[in-house]
């Protein structure tokens, strides 16, 4: 066992992970269903077209059968880790590991180094017994690193297929959230057309909770995250209760999905929570937005109480009409004239050009706007295209503003305020045993995937809220969740974002108590993740899961 282990590490490095029944005792009893054949999400004739290959292959689930099923020879798997950390993803990496072992012996697990971009270029080591024994249950993609390269151009797919000759490999595991899972589905179209003879499998990652279906029920690590950032809310609540004197906005990640921010409100019943979709809904505009938190201030302000705690998802900008116009037109300015305007080196300047761009509106919203907010309004976009909200200070606008809209009131309270973002705290952190469960029965699925030769899917593992015994695994044609959006100036096919749904049960609920814990404080402390003790403590999923599943 590794020495550099924290007393908790060497215990949690003991777990061991429990498997859905169709996937004990090891592969070799697995036999996979067929079921009928499927289409995508949306624009169905455009994905059809573009994935003549995996299109519509059928939905697997694995059920237990006496016959032990074989692989014909040792498998040789590569993986990637892809996209931004989330707990669980070394598990998702023991489960593949002990899944191919279990099919076949001999079987060796090739990681690629520094995501989808070591892939291309061919940089790799071979995850071993010993290596894989000491990132078993731990947090962090350290094992292999990970990267945000997009893989889109025939000559990385050629690099690709040199790669995969090379090393013989019988498959690639991409664990990777919506943008990565559209870049596995696009490279399995690939070797399939290419008769490569490799398969290409997903897992479905991200802490923002927006890679989900009715298939895939979550995504791995939203359960750690979120726990995580609810165990410090609750503490700052607890910190804001008993000095009594200080506003505290906590601005969480989850890029445009505000699945985060309404989770870590039903773990922790804040003053104010702002879910994205409900003001895109509503068409409120910044100022209705900054209203809307100002009458809370002034209302617990009245009752003498001159602090509470208020939470941002950091996607909100994306969410309001005018600045979502503001972003889009200025996604497709510097698309075409980025260069040319971050060339000029000062904000001024910068806005002054990329106002030549875009409309009226949107040039005076954008002038009229804090300068650190335009300048980072006008940062790079990812690779895949979207504006890093990360980089947004949405938490620091408001306060400005929820300042100045009260002095415009003739406010007489206090209004001392804190900031807080709390997003790469919680994306490393030890999974849940949730998480760690969930993410070795992934592995697990798609090691079988692998056995059984499928390309195009995504592991999954379904039943997610009725027990472990019920825990169901397969696999989902990835392109069934694929639909044609805008990204870089250009249309493309990517997996379909799950928003928060206003509809849906976790929402609803919130929205029948807000105006209580508003008022009140009627905040919830939840203390942090446990991962020994009572069972109704320590394998508890989340609210959202439980609420989407009753
Ligand atoms: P993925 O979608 O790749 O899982 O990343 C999620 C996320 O953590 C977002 O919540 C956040 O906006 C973004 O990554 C931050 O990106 P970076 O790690 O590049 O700063």
């Amino acid at each position: 066992m590794s020495d550099n282990l924290s007393v908790l590490g060497k215990a949690r490095a003991e777990y061991k992970p429990k498997l859905p029944p169709s996937l004990r005792n090891g592969t070799l009893k697995v036999l996979i269903n067929s079921g009928k054949a499927t289409k995508s999400v949306r624009d169905q004739a455009k994905i059809k077209e573009l994935f003549p290959n995996t299109y519509g292959v059928p939905i697997l689930t694995f059920e237990t059968i006496d016959k032990k099923q074989t692989a014909g020879g040792p498998l040789n798997v590569g993986v990637v880790l892809s996209g931004g950390q989330a707990p669980g993803g070394h598990n998702v990496i023991a489960g593949i590991f002990d899944g191919i072992k279990a099919v076949a012996a001999g079987s060796k697990l090739y990681g690629f180094l520094g995501g989808p971009g070591g892939l291309v270029e061919g940089k790799y080591i071979e995850i071993d017994r010993e290596l894989m024994g000491k990132y078993r249950n731990t947090g962090g993609f350290d094992i292999i690193q990970s990267g945000r390269t997009k893989l889109e151009s025939t000559q990385q797919f050629d690099k690709c297929i040199e790669v995969v000759k090379k090393m013989n490999l019988n498959a690639i595991v991409i664990i990777g959230g919506d943008d990565s899972n559209t870049n596995a589905a696009v490279l399995a179209e690939y070797f399939a057309a290419k008769k490569v003879g490799c398969s290409v499998i997903g897992c479905p990652k991200t802490i923002d909770g927006d890679l989900k279906n009715e298939y895939i029920e979550t995504s791995f690590g939203f359960d750690t995250a979120v726990k995580t950032y609810s165990e410090l809310i609750g503490n700052i609540e607890r910190d804001a209760n008993s000095a009594r004197k200080y506003w505290h906005f906590i601005k969480l990640m989850g890029r445009s999905a505000s699945h985060i921010g309404l989770e870590a409100a039903l773990q922790t019943r804040p003053n104010v929570c702002i879910i994205s979709e409900e003001v895109k809904k509503q068409k409120l505009t910044l100022a209705q937005v900054v209203s809307s938190i100002a009458k809370v201030v002034i209302s617990r302000s009245k009752a003498g109480k001159n602090f509470g705690v208020a939470l941002i998802p950091e996607g909100l900008v994306e969410f309001i009409p005018e600045f979502g116009v503001l972003i889009s037109e200025l996604n497709e300015t510097l698309a075409h004239h980025g260069e040319k305007i971050k060339s000029l080196g000062d904000v001024a300047s910068m806005t002054k050009a990329a106002g030549k761009h875009i409309s009226p509106a949107s040039a005076t919203l954008l002038k009229s706007l804090p300068l650190d907010i335009q300048l980072q309004l006008m940062l790079d976009r990812d690779p895949h295209g979207n504006v890093q909200v990360s980089l947004i200070e949405t938490e620091k606008l408001l306060i400005e503003m929820v300042g100045k809209e009260l002095k415009k009131q003739s406010f007489k309270g206090k209004f001392s305020t804190q900031n807080h973002f709390f997003g790469y705290e919680g994306r490393c952190a030890a999974p849940s045993n949730f998480d760690a469960d969930y993410c070795y029965g992934l592995g697990y699925a798609a090691s079988v995937l692998v056995l059984h030769g499928k390309t195009g899917y995504m592991a999954s593992v379904r039943n997610l809220t009725k027990g472990i015994k019920n825990w169901v695994a397969g696999g989902v044609p990835t392109t069934m969740m694929m639909n044609i959006e805008r990204r870089h100036g250009t249309d493309k096919p990517v997996i379909q974002k799950a928003l928060v749904d206003l509809n849906g049960k976790p929402f609803k609920y919130f929205a029948n108590h807000r105006n209580e814990w508003a008022k009140g404080e009627e905040y919830l402390y939840p203390g942090p993740i446990q991962y020994f003790g009572p069972t109704e403590v320590c394998d508890v999923t989340n609210y959202t899961l439980k609420l989407e599943h009753s």
